[in-house]
């Protein structure tokens, strides 16, 4: 990795925090931002690069958030910046679905050539994940001809109505938002430090999936299933290794859609170009946006010819879709993590924050808060349990996950929690932060553990 940094990396948080300057924003922003907006940390950005966040009164943040897994290349590449900058000297839109352009077309181009599998694929452009998420159910029901769907326990699929009935947890996501799109199912989640039987395989938990699918639903009813290779808001989520291939297994023997939402686990996040490649996993659809376009809105649905070019012309589409200058941007990012050896990158962190925070897990011992250190290249987590139950009945310490988040941030590390139990810290570093920057946050998170363990 050979990065120009444009901003100096380096933590530095003053003594008045949150500062003034901050405050104001907060004060102003009460007044007029919907309140059900929340922000994780109560200050404002004036600046960000490489692993850095600077806010309005001077404090610099080390950022292991990236914006939820969205600046895999930073907040200010300079390959994205200098993209997006030409292309909106040109034009900034002009609607795909009126009078389309290059940018669109070479997206989708590579788009088919990164997604796994070797056969003819074809892909439309949206703007955000969750309606990728939306089109990808269109899709599957228009060419199956059936109408139900398959999610999981602890899912995450976005907020629109329909992605909203396939998410699992219902606070915030869903509570009072309701009804709900119908004809969609919940199948039992492989999550291996949770498993009633922990000895039980990947193709068990896919049988349990599957038993449940066959007997509630009936096979030859079901359009898709739908499933984050490694799930995200749910708590980082690994399911046990053969669970996702007997699940794609099970939907090729019936002819249904299989979907990997890889909205959250994709371009080079995990250490390949996507979740599903780690077991190698072919699906029909796959949704992606975030870490696509290096900040930019834009997400995708790629996937088999056969199916996208099942639906009428016109049946796809949307304003934005496509944007040119978020394309030019995905172009550009897409550049940047493959001459940058992202990829390689994501397996060097996963490296590196394993072995320290295995060390410390097991120093801490059996009686400590940590419950498992998880996840695959920089999509990583800590699963925090109440102290002493690690092994036993693992209550969620969803206080402690607090406090450690709040200790970091007083610390200038940026950190974020997940998990259907609020009981998981997620570690989503930008894949071009230097290793200095790395070991300094990892300093930083270690004694937030140990000050509450
Ligand atoms: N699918 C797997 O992770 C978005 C949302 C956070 P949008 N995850 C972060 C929040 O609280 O809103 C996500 C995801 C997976 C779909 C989505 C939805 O993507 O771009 O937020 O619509």
């Amino acid at each position: 990795m050979d990065i120009q940094y444009r901003l100096e990396q380096k933590r530095k948080v003053l003594a008045d925090f949150p500062g003034p300057r901050s405050l104001e924003l907060a004060a102003r922003r009460a007044q007029a931002v919907a309140a059900g907006v929340a922000s994780s940390v109560p200050v404002y950005v004036a600046d960000a690069d490489g692993g850095i966040i600077h806010d309005v009164d001077g404090n610099s943040f080390i950022d292991l958030g990236s914006g939820i897994a969205v600046t895999t290349v930073g907040a200010s590449d300079a390959a994205v910046v200098g993209a997006v900058k030409e292309q909106v000297e040109h034009f900034t839109h002009t609607c795909f679905m009126v009078s389309p352009y290059e940018g669109y077309v070479a997206v989708a181009e590579k788009l088919n050539q990164l997604t796994p599998g070797e056969h003819a694929k074809r892909t439309v452009l949206f703007n955000s994940g969750a309606e990728a998420v939306e089109n990808a159910i269109k899709i599957a029901r228009i060419a199956t001809g059936r109408t139900a769907v398959v999610a999981f326990d602890h899912a995450y699929h976005g907020r629109t109505n329909l992605t909203m009935g396939l998410t699992a947890k219902a606070m915030p996501y869903k509570h009072g938002f309701g009804p709900f799109a119908g004809e969609v199912y919940r199948a039992p989640m492989s999550y291996p430090f949770r498993e009633e039987n922990p000895q039980i395989t990947g193709k068990e938990a896919a049988e349990r999936a599957i038993l449940m699918m066959s007997k509630q639903i009936g096979a030859d009813q079901i359009a898709a299933i739908i499933i984050e290779p490694i799930q995200g808001e749910g708590g980082f989520i690994v399911p046990a290794d053969g669970f996702l291939p007997r699940l794609a297994e099970f939907a090729k023997e019936n002819g249904i859609v299989f979907i990997a939402d890889e909205v959250q686990s994709g371009f080079a996040r995990t250490g390949e170009w996507f979740a599903v490649q780690h077991e190698g996993v072919v699906p029909d659809l796959v949704t992606t946006a975030k870490g696509i376009a290096g900040g930019m809105p834009l997400s995708a649905v790629t996937g088999r010819a056969e199916l996208l070019d099942a639906v009428h012309g016109g049946g796809l589409g949307g304003t934005y879709g496509g944007n040119p200058v978020a394309c030019a941007a995905a172009l550009a990012a897409i550049d940047t993590m493959e001459t940058q050896d992202l990829r390689g990158r994501a397996r060097e962190i996963e490296a590196t924050v394993k072995e320290r925070l295995g060390k410390l897990q097991a120093e801490l011992g059996e009686a400590s808060i940590i419950g498992e250190v998880r996840g695959r290249g920089a999509m990583l987590a800590l699963e925090f349990v109440e102290r002493g139950s690690a092994s036993t009945a693992k209550v969620p310490d969803a206080a402690a996950t607090k406090k450690i988040a709040e200790y970091c941030l007083k610390e200038g590390v940026i950190i974020l929690t997940c998990g259907t139990y609020g009981n998981v810290v997620r570690l989503l570093p930008p894949l071009v932060i230097s290793d200095e920057l790395l070991a300094d946050a990892l300093d930083v998170l270690e004694a937030a553990i140990r000050s509450v363990a």
